[in-house]
């Protein structure tokens, strides 16, 4: 099945990303749908002026381990920013919950204490058909808005700066 993104934003507002270092990890678990979210995020940021050179990819086993994923790389690689990206689908068991409040609570938690943007790419749906509309289907490509915002905190910061 082809991804078209179908994201839609005014490209003019995105801010130039040329000056900047962007970490971004990606879940391996559901990869049919986090395998979009990140090609959508890397077109985007490319798009924006982010070198190819600036980029820090790399994959973690579930979305439970992004955020301490996060930690690591900006310690370790001093990316400008972290776009995390996974995909947690709702299942029988309280799995899901744990690992929604798990992610959230821990991306909140490392964006403060490194005081840089780290970025929610994260799908929390019902089911699969859900996940696959949110990466690249009829509601476009949450990897292509996680790449958008991390360009548009990173103004933010500079302009409070
Ligand atoms: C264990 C688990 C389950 C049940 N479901 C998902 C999921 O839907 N999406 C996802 O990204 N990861 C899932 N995982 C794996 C956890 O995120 C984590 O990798 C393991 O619990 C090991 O810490």
């Amino acid at each position: 099945m082809k991804k078209t993104n179908l994201s839609s934003y005014d490209h003019a507002s995105v801010p130039d990303g040329s000056a900047y270092r962007i970490g971004i990890i990606a879940a391996e678990w559901n990869a049919e749908v986090t395998d979009v979210l990140l090609q959508g995020a890397i077109d985007t940021l490319l798009e924006h002026g982010v070198k190819e050179e600036n980029l820090i990819v790399r994959r973690v086993p579930g979305t439970f381990e992004l955020s301490s994923a996060a930690d690591i790389m900006l310690d370790s690689q001093y990316p400008d920013a972290v776009i995390c990206i996974g995909c947690v689908i709702q299942g029988e068991t309280r799995h899901f919950e744990f690992i929604c409040q798990a992610v959230s609570q821990g991306i909140t938690n490392v964006a403060i204490k490194h005081e840089c943007p780290v970025i929610f790419s994260v799908l929390t749906t019902d089911t699969m058909e859900q996940a696959l509309d949110r990466a690249g289907g009829k509601h476009g490509n949450k990897g292509v808005e996680g790449a958008v915002t991390a360009l548009k905190m990173l103004a933010f910061k500079e302009s409070v700066a």
